[in-house]
């Protein structure tokens, strides 16, 4: 049963803008995804689909077990990860359970979109055609935790990749109108501010453009002041850093005297070797004037910075001279 509550309204005089930055992005995310640009996106339709009315909290009747799962599975899905606990509730309620068995489509490229999908139990295949006539590219697994889905409702655009079960799998599903007025504007607030920054990355230039706004989304941030230690060596490492302003050195104690071994400026990275060795901090980072960083769990490292692992292996060598005994 699908009970109905009114929430909130919003400001429709600014939906001309919202439409304005809404088919930027659009043409931005066809360009990436190689697809024809959709002219039929008017104001008219972004209002049928996106339009910010009144809200009608949805509440679909679960089985506790199956709330309980869905927590734990959107405490690992980066879309959500702006989410306040109010409004994680309210998804939460909105949210349904679906069963697929393998060889179900859940998705079909060029499709019309209107659910955005959490992956519980599992595991789904994303396929994409790239040009009319050639065969489809498989572009990854999806695994429990993972969400796919979001790019239709973000932009409104057609569905750009199929993606079909490969096992037996269980995912939650979030329809486009609590999408739209919980998650959409926080989503892709994170997207924008981060995306350009983290385009300048050295590390991330390579980088799937659809792959970095994963890393907008599972990005957190953090202040520190002249002389703060953002890392202590000898600590355990769980954080991988990117520097978002001012700069930094690493030093390293030894027969106590602390020694500066290396310098970091904005768009810089550190903090990877404890994740990637499984070791103690091998240095200090310390804040050489007021700093802001953005960083990734170690679950959200391992699971995004996989496409530039080689990179980052490779630039191990940048400390050998200082971790070598
Ligand atoms: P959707 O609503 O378009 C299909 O439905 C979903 O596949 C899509 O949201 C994403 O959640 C997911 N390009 C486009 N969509 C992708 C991609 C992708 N990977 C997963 N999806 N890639 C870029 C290809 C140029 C793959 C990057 C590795």
């Amino acid at each position: 049963m699908i009970q109905k509550k009114v929430l909130s309204s919003s400001d429709e005089s600014s939906e001309d803008e919202h439409v304005e930055e809404l088919q930027d992005k659009q043409k931005l995310i066809q360009a990436k995804a190689n697809k024809p640009t959709r002219t039929s996106v008017s104001a008219e339709v972004y209002g049928q689909f996106n339009k910010k009315g009144q809200y009608q909290a949805k509440k679909v009747n679960k089985s506790e077990d199956a709330i309980k799962r869905i927590k734990q599975r959107m405490s690992q899905a980066f879309m959500f990860s702006a989410l306040d606990e109010h409004e994680l509730a309210i998804v939460i309620d909105a949210m349904e359970e679906k069963k697929f068995k393998a060889g179900d489509f859940v998705i079909k490229q060029g499709d019309d979109g209107d659910v955005l999908y959490v992956v519980d139990q599992g595991q789904l295949d994303c396929f994409k055609v790239f040009k009319k006539g050639e065969p489809e590219k498989h572009l990854k697994v999806y695994q429990p935790g993972e969400s796919f889905g979001e790019l239709a409702l973000l932009y409104n655009v057609p569905r750009a990749a199929t993606i079909k079960a490969k096992t037996d799998a269980i995912c939650f599903s979030l329809d486009r109108e609590t999408f739209n007025h919980i998650v959409k504007d926080a989503a892709a607030k994170k997207r924008e501010k981060y995306e350009e920054f983290l385009s300048k990355v050295e590390l991330l230039k390579d980088m799937d453009p659809y792959e970095r706004l994963q890393i907008a989304d599972a990005l957190k941030v953090e202040k520190f002041n002249k002389k703060d230690y953002i890392i202590r060596q000898g600590e355990q490492g769980n954080t991988f850093y990117f520097i978002q302003k001012g700069d930094c050195i690493a030093t390293k104690t030894e027969n106590g005297t602390e020694k500066e071994v290396y310098s970091y400026k904005v768009g810089d990275y550190f903090g990877e070797l404890a994740l990637i060795k499984h070791e103690p901090r091998a240095a200090n980072i310390v804040a050489q004037s007021e700093v802001i960083v953005v960083y990734l769990d170690s679950d959200s490292f391992r699971r995004l910075i996989g496409p530039v692992d080689e990179i980052l292996k490779r630039n191990m060598s940048r400390y050998e001279k200082y971790v070598k005994k």
